[in-house]
């Protein structure tokens, strides 16, 4: 029997040891949970005086999709109240559905001076458990009612993301971080860039590179409201009189060119053009912007996306 046991101790030690961590353990996936409440009315008060208040519910599907299009999905209970259990060290958009249509987007404060909202979450390779409490609607969106940035330090540098202006502390400020394919995922989070874009060349953007870091609607987004205005950042203070229906142009169903008052806001890095009319229900536009320059004459490059309204 000692013998045996001696044996067994050796014949565990040349696999690696005990409980060890060699080859062929499959990587640990940590789990973030994301938990909020789509109701108008409070339901603590509510359960009080009915004994269900699903009814109240705004939304009976919550779907987060990660960079590369997997999907997580929760649904609320008799309460509203819902969890979405994610996969950490990514990022996430999360839209709410209700009776098979599209609600809204779920909107992050970045920074709580700037007041930038992101249409994505970053959840950084930690166990976190998050309450976003309540979530309301407002033309600005879905917006929780607690930041999930003033629980999360991405950079572990003791500032949570809601007070860091430099979430990732890679040098370039929350606001203008690059998202090259123009798809509301970061660069540094996103893990699949799309083809048509030139975004997959390993190059770095670089403070002085003239460059569109921003879209809004972003390439690829659906159900954008009617009502919506079309913008971009760029790396510089943009030439307003290169703003022109022939440079910043929107185009929709049957190639038809949206009118548009044309302005730059955010410092002149921002430009904007705001439909004269309301664009087409359920219709695909393409933007392209071509010939806009910065103040001093740097020419921004060409870039063409496009978005689908609701
Ligand atoms: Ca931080
Ligand atoms: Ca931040
Ligand atoms: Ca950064
Ligand atoms: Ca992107």
């Amino acid at each position: 029997m000692k013998t045996f046991l001696i044996f067994f101790i050796l014949l565990l030690s040349s696999c690696g040891g005990l409980g060890g961590t060699e080859a062929g353990n499959p990587p640990t996936v940590t789990v973030a949970s994301l938990t909020g409440t789509v109701s108008s009315t409070d339901n603590s008060v509510s359960a009080l005086v009915f004994s269900s208040g699903s009814s109240n519910c705004f939304a009976d599907l919550i779907i987060a999709t990660d960079s590369e299009g997997n999907q997580s999905t929760a649904t609320p209970n008799s309460s509203c109240i819902f969890t979405l259990d994610l996969t950490a060290g990514k990022a996430f958009q999360i839209a709410l559905y209700e009776d098979d249509e599209f609600v809204s987007y779920l909107k992050f404060l970045k920074n709580r001076e700037t007041q930038g909202l992101s249409q994505s979450l970053f959840l950084p390779n930690q166990e976190l458990s998050i309450n976003l409490g309540r979530i309301s609607l407002s033309e600005l969106g879905a917006r929780p009612e607690l930041e999930p940035g003033d629980l999360i330090d991405a950079d572990d540098d003791g500032l949570f993301d809601l007070d860091d202006d430099d979430d990732n502390d890679d040098g370039t400020n929350d606001d203008e971080e690059l998202d090259c394919d123009l798809d509301g995922f970061e660069d540094d989070y996103d893990l699949s860039f799309d083809d048509e874009f030139d975004c997959d060349d390993g190059e770095e953007f670089q403070p002085g590179d003239v460059v569109i870091f921003h879209a809004e609607p972003r390439q690829g987004e659906q159900f954008v409201d009617v009502d919506a205005e079309i913008s971009f950042r760029a790396s510089c203070e943009i030439d307003e009189s290169t703003l022109t229906s022939s440079k910043f142009r929107v185009r929709g169903p049957g190639d038809v060119a949206v009118a548009c008052d044309y302005s730059t806001q955010s410092g002149g890095d921002e430009a904007v053009c705001e439909p004269s009319s309301e664009l087409a229900s359920d219709a695909t536009y393409r933007v392209t912007v071509e010939g806009v320059a910065c103040e001093g004459g740097a020419l921004l490059p060409v870039v063409t996306w496009q978005f689908t309204t609701e």
